[in-house]
């Protein structure tokens, strides 16, 4: 039936059977019959509707991910296979949508699935990027930014006939919508929907990233955070931030008046997920669009009030945005009475100004704005939560102790083990049936075999297909070797300090430096690294140089390069992440205990049967609790310690540099001789002042228990059979971190669908 079907269209659109057609024409064929499939696959919805509101959508490839949703991945495998195809290889020609950053967008598609998948009435919203997140490239051991382009003429977004405009101060804009359709396992499906400006153009981008800030009807939904490092640069995210939220208001009343919703009961058919602060301005905005239908001011607050929910994602001071109150004016003045008259509101009735909207110095706190304003705040792992209730966002939590929530994040199990791990989940499924792929939680049927010899032994058999698999990929994608008989240990995330990504290459510099001094690993470690940094973000940059300069290093060293490799993975996404998850044995989850709201990637690692080497941060608490102290590396201080430093401003980095000798040498090393033929000097002087004079982040107060930590972790990993049964056992207990366990929570607490 299917195979016709895939004949049919080859036919049609090629004049070829299935046999004659290349890669790049299958794809598109396959690309017509999925979404034939999803159409007739719609099922009519009814009930309160989910809004999900974010800046970014890290959705990955699609094709077989929809194919696994809608029942047909095996048989268009088999279907490819009798004609000699792949399809790991047609998927090769889907670009990847380049609609997110990190974990807040990947953790937002993951959410779009479950929901699809639990047959909630729900849609994303957000902004259709031409050039997304910049691509990463390497030249010269720095990384360099160019445009990611994804959009082609046939895809999965389909062109829509919605048009709003848009009321800026100096133009309106004209917004046309397109939509992506998301499928749930085995259950219908939902939109995502992304706002696009018609006038765009994107033959204004130069040299890389480079194009004008201030022609804003043409540059506006080119990138997505684009450089906000100057004036200009701010008020573009204003003017983005706007103009998602206003198309996102429109759309809401419209579908609400097309069901002939009474608008003043808004709550009762609609609730507006705010994922994060970037959507924030949705609450003004919609209480401007309520009383231009003649609804009062005070019942249009309390009407969104019970309407909006708010999800933070971090306590880091950089992403809690504050807009100043002119930049507002500049961009959107009439959204400017209305939140005066939110702040004034609650001015009048609290008298800390610690929780206003508008701070003395008159800037917006979009998060203060949430909280009021919306019915609920969530934090997105226990110990995030805590943290927001009692330190952050302490004398909310005082005013509004019912608002607050947690919900530990999740990832979909579909994406990440279905699909990433075929090899892991068919053999999971021979173990203990098929049940865990809808009942997560089933995994815990695997500990039965946590003593079975055979068991251990194919879990380990299995890894090591995966690194085959992986080694391939390197050589084809970056033309780098690795070797699938040594121990993988990966770090990939965005790169930031609070990540520590430097710690990890501090013991990069241990391990050389042991093997120089004849202190050899008894098993060769490859340490792969996959991050982007933000184009301004200056010491970011200098430690993906660091990095590439030590893979350089040790590279050409024939005393260490038997015994170590390191590996940056060029223009690290979800693509990459499905290739690299599956073959990894340690999982490196290092931030500072504290600063990780949750993580997502370590579920990701758990799920495919590898150990977490980690700090008490984030989920990572959580994954301890479940694993238990004999199946996790857990070093450094906690969160409390780590707090009471930052409370009383006393963690001096320089002082573990100069009194503890192994510290000050691998802090020298960055500047040696060695490492300054291969790398730019100007960069790696600023990272080493930076370590020793600043060091926000702590990495000297903890870069020696990670050592100790690693290394025996790495000591225990020799005895195979101990060592896959903490895999196995990691496998087993990642059913909690299914996102349909996160999505029910979400709805039964505060969705209500
Ligand atoms: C983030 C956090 O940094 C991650 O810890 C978290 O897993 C993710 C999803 O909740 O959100 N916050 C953020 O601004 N970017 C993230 O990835």
């Amino acid at each position: 039936m299917i195979e016709r079907e895939l004949q049919a269209i080859t036919n049609s659109r090629y004049n070829k059977g299935i046999a004659e057609c290349n890669n790049k024409e299958l794809y598109y064929a396959l690309l017509e019959l999925t979404k034939g499939s999803i159409q007739s696959n719609k099922k009519h919805k009814n009930g309160r509707k989910l809004y999900y509101i974010s800046a970014e959508f890290l959705i990955g490839k699609l094709l077989s991910n929809h194919l696994i949703n809608l029942g047909l991945f095996d048989e268009v495998n088999k279907i490819l296979c009798k004609y000699q195809k792949k399809l790991t290889e047609i998927e090769e020609v889907e670009p990847e949508p380049s609609l997110g950053n990190g974990g807040l967008g990947r953790l937002a598609a993951c959410f779009l699935d479950s929901i699809a998948t639990l047959g909630l009435n729900a849609d994303g919203i957000g902004l259709n990027y031409h050039f997304g997140l910049f691509k990463q490239e390497f030249d010269n051991n720095l990384q360099i930014e160019t445009i990611n382009p994804w959009i082609q003429p046939v895809s999965w977004l389909n062109k829509t006939n919605r048009t709003y405009q848009v009321v800026f101060k100096d133009f309106t804009a004209t917004s046309i919508l397109y939509e992506m359709d998301v499928t749930g396992y085995h259950n219908g499906s939902n939109k995502l929907r992304l706002f696009d400006i018609q006038t765009l153009d994107e033959s204004i981008v130069k040299n890389g990233i480079i194009f004008d800030k201030e022609k804003i009807a043409k540059n506006l939904t080119l990138f997505l955070y684009p450089d906000d490092s100057d004036e200009q640069g701010l008020l573009l995210r204003i003017y983005q931030q706007y103009f998602m939220v206003s198309n996102a208001a429109q759309l809401i009343l419209d579908e609400c008046r097309e069901e002939s919703y009474d608008l003043r009961k808004l709550h009762e058919y609609v609730v507006i997920q705010i994922n994060d602060t970037h959507p924030s301005l949705i609450i003004p905005e919609l209480i401007r669009l309520l009383t231009a239908e003649g609804i009062s001011i005070d019942e249009a607050i309390g009407i969104v009030s019970k309407t909006c929910a708010y999800t933070n994602h971090t306590i880091l001071a950089e992403a809690l945005e504050k807009w100043p109150l002119a930049y507002l004016e500049q961009v959107v003045p009439h959204l400017v009475p209305i939140i005066n008259e939110l702040d004034a509101r609650v001015k009048e009735k609290y008298e800390d100004l610690s929780v206003a909207i508008i701070d003395k110095d008159n800037r917006v706190h979009m998060a203060h704005m949430d909280i009021h304003y919306g019915f609920s705040v969530n934090g997105v792992a226990a110990l995030h939560t805590k943290i927001l209730k009692e330190e952050e966002l302490k004398a909310f939590y005082k005013l509004y102790p019912e608002k607050f929530n947690n919900k530990t994040n999740g990832i979909t199990f579909r994406r990440w083990l279905l699909h990433c791990n075929q090899p892991l989940a068919q053999y999971i499924e021979q173990l203990i049936g098929d049940g865990f792929k809808t009942d997560a939680a089933k995994l815990e049927q695997l500990l039965q075999y946590k003593d079975n010899k055979e068991v251990l032994l194919s879990i380990e058999r299995i890894k090591q297909e995966n690194k085959a698999v992986l080694k391939d990929y390197l050589m084809e994608t970056q033309g780098i070797e690795i070797d699938v008989n040594s121990i993988f240990d990966i770090q990939i995330k965005r790169l930031h300090e609070y990540k520590r990504q430097q710690m990890n290459a501090l013991y990069i510099i241990y391990k050389y430096l042991e093997v120089k001094k004849g202190n050899l690993p008894k098993k060769k470690i490859t340490m792969i690294f996959g991050a982007k940094a933000a184009p301004a973000y200056t010491i970011a940059k200098d430690i993906i140089h660091l990095l590439l300069c030590l893979q350089e290093l040790i590279d050409h060293d024939p005393e260490v390069n038997p015994y170590l490799k390191v590996v940056m993975v060029e223009n690290y996404n979800v693509t990459k992440a499905s290739k690299l998850i599956p073959a990894c044995d340690i999982s490196e989850q290092i931030s500072l205990a504290s600063k990780e709201a949750s993580g997502t990637g370590n579920m990701k690692f758990m799920l495919n049967g590898a150990v977490t080497l980690g700090t008490e941060d984030g989920a990572n608490v959580e994954i301890h609790q479940l694993v238990q102290d004999d199946n996790i590396y857990i070093f450094g201080k906690k969160s409390e310690e780590v707090i009471e430093h930052y409370r009383k401003a006393d963690y001096v980095s320089r002082v573990y540099y100069e009194e503890d000798a192994l510290i000050h040498e691998l802090v020298e090393f960055i500047l040696s001789r060695d490492m300054l033929l291969i790398g730019e000097k100007r960069n790696l002087v600023r990272l080493y002042n930076e370590l020793i004079n600043k060091d926000w982040f702590m990495t000297l107060l903890d870069i020696k228990d990670y050592i100790k930590t690693k290394d025996q972790m790495l000591e225990d990993y020799m005895d195979r059979q101990s060592f896959n049964r903490k895999a196995l056992i990691n496998i087993a207990k990642a059913g909690y971190f299914s996102s349909d366990r996160t999505i029910q929570q979400y709805n039964e607490d505060i969705w209500r669908l």
